[in-house]
């Protein structure tokens, strides 16, 4: 059996499935889809309809979206894990903030970064600006949701998507000290190995991020 993941170290909806299993310490082989190989790109186009990554290849089966592929890893390669409780009642919340991170997180962020390199000396204004007024409704409302979530070294279906969406967002517009708890949260993400390890495998990259990478992180 090889289980593998295309993807590549910089992108972030990559590390969303990295965290999920390097936090599990499930065996894979990790694909990077760059031009040096074409066919990793091959496959990632053949899986859905988007091209997008990451994809799990399970032997032959494919299988793209990053949520789906943590929910296919809870369930078949690791059960005991804390990612995604087996119970329906119980995985609600968890796949709910799933959702707020890569909407509301995740999508205003590659909003500005697409921006940028679609014309990185004249990105729109407007539709950065309006990016930017997403992000901070996003920071406000998850600086109260946090007054109530235990914030641990648990890696769940939550922190998976969290930890990536809130490391490149905070790249674009920093979280502002009005959000004390969002910021120590992205600062406790960041000392989890299963985050660390993606941070490190990124770190060659930064040149390529379209804004500039802080000299942060
Ligand atoms: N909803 C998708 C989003 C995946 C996504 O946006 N992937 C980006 C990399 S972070 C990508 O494939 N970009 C290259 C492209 O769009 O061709 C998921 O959750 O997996």
């Amino acid at each position: 059996m090889t289980l593998a993941l295309y993807g590549h170290p910089f992108s972030s909806y990559t590390w969303k499935v990295q965290i999920a299993l390097h936090a599990a310490g499930v065996e894979h082989e990790f694909r990077i889809v760059d031009s040096d190989h074409p066919e990793h790109l091959a496959v990632v186009q053949s899986a859905g309809p988007a091209g997008k990554f990451p994809v799990l290849a399970d032997d032959d089966f494919l299988l793209f979206e990053s949520t789906a592929i943590i929910e296919y890893l809870a369930r078949h390669h690791a059960p005991e894990s804390m990612l995604l409780p087996e119970d329906p009642d119980a995985a609600f919340g968890l796949r709910l903030l799933d959702r707020v991170f890569d909407n509301y997180v995740m999508g205003p962020m590659q909003a500005i970064v697409a921006e940028h390199l679609r014309d990185g000396e004249n990105p729109d204004d407007a539709r950065v600006a309006e990016a930017r007024g997403a992000l901070t409704r996003s920071y406000a409302w998850l600086e109260g949701w946090l007054s109530t979530y235990p914030i641990g070294d648990q890696v769940t279906l939550i922190e998976c998507a969290a930890a990536p969406a809130l490391f490149y967002a905070d790249w674009v517009l920093p979280i502002a000290a009005d959000f004390p708890r969002l910021r120590a949260w992205r600062a406790h993400l960041l000392q989890l190995p299963a985050l660390a390890r993606c941070v490190e495998a990124a770190r060659p990259y930064r040149a390529y991020f379209p804004l500039g990478a802080p000299d942060r992180d």
